[in-house]
């Protein structure tokens, strides 16, 4: 008979720079949706994950409390779900390395992300981020978590986390570990970049006209809307005629995603014209969108110690859930436990 396992949601994010439209519609907006349902909701700051490249102190100091900050103003509820970031719950660490001897070295090799970060330099690129995935999959199991909603780009992360939780149960014949669920859904589980449709939507793309981050004004929102690259023709009156232009079809999925219709929907009422007409109502509805997210977070922003206070009391929450399981792992790997 196969376990059962508490319905149990786990999402993170990293404190690696300002966020973005892609971070808010693929991820953030849909996290305040699983509290109030039967799943418990524990969302975290992943700060271990940022190291794995470059972080200058003060800038992830800030950027841990923006992005936390960014969790409640999409309407993350730190008194229903628990918000806390990684660092402050060792056993993330601890059963990050009980999985690196779980892993396989070819595993995370193969990874796309790692191989688009590492690049030609992957000699050279620290060893934290080779092992990146390791410590996702330690993210989600130290809480036996069922599901995780993300963006498609972290799809092949989680399938390596199910293999993890396959191979430890296998190898050590038992069912301790879930096989989690991911949640990849909705109209915007890949935001391409303003410009290029070929690439998605990145904090970290050196071009700040290609995102809209959540700290843009109304003004620079409008303004990378109205310079994002488009083409010539008009637009057509469903998504079939946009199967061959990457950069029309990402800003229609936007209106879509942003809006709540469907593609099909809005097109119709396009069909015929071009950018000229369809930037300026984009640009309006991302504004009257991400505005009051953005109010929200400064306000919230003003408070860093309140900020810290919130984290600090999810970490003790998350650590209560995750040191019996990390501590069974080791009980399981015939580690001894004397006190
Ligand atoms: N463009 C995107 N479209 C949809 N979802 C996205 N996500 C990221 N970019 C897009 C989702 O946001 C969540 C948090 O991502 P992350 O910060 O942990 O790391 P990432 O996926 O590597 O995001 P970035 O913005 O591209 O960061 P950098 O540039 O630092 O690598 C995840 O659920 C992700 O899927």
């Amino acid at each position: 008979m196969s376990a059962t396992f508490k319905p149990r949601v786990f999402s993170g994010i990293q404190p690696s720079g300002g966020l973005t439209l892609g971070n808010y519609l693929g991820a953030l907006r849909r996290f305040a949706g699983f509290q109030g349902t039967d799943r418990e909701t524990i969302y975290c700051v992943v700060d271990l994950h940022a190291i794995t490249v470059w972080q200058d102190p003060e800038k992830l100091r800030h950027n841990t409390r923006e992005v936390a900050a960014a969790f409640m103003a999409s309407g993350v509820d730190p008194r229903q779900s628990i918000l806390f970031n990684q660092s402050q719950v060792a056993q993330h660490a601890e059963l990050a390395w009980l999985f690196n001897c779980v892993a396989r070295l070819g595993w995370m090799e193969r990874m796309t992300q790692f191989k688009d970060k590492g690049g030609a330099n992957a000699e050279r690129v620290s060893l934290g981020l080779l092992a990146y995935p390791s410590l996702m999959a330690a993210d989600i199991l130290a809480y036996h978590a069922t599901h995780v909603p993300v963006g498609e780009d972290q799809k092949q992360h989680l399938e390596l986390t199910r293999d993890v939780a396959a191979k430890f149960n296998h190898d050590y014949g038992t069912e301790f570990f879930p096989i989690t669920e991911p949640l990849i859904e909705g109209t915007a589980t890949r935001v391409m970049s303003l410009r290029d449709g070929s690439k998605k939507m990145s904090k970290s793309d050196p071009s700040d006209a290609s995102r809209i981050n959540l700290t843009d004004d109304a003004d620079q929102i409008a303004q990378k809307i109205r310079k994002a690259r488009t083409d010539a023709d008009p637009l057509p009156g469903s998504m079939d005629g946009l199967k061959d232009r990457p950069e029309a079809r990402n800003l229609v999925n936007i209106y879509a995603a942003l809006s709540g219709e469907t593609a099909d929907r809005i097109l119709p009422r396009f069909e015929g014209q071009g950018f000229g007409a369809f930037k300026p109502a984009l640009a309006e509805l991302a504004v009257s969108v991400m505005t009051p997210i953005t109010a929200e977070m400064n306000r919230i922003m003003a408070d860093p110690a309140e900020i810290d206070r919130i984290l600090g009391d999810g970490a003790e929450r998350a650590a209560a859930i995750a040191r019996p399981i990390v501590e069974g792992t080791k009980e399981i790997m015939g580690m001894i436990r004397s006190r």
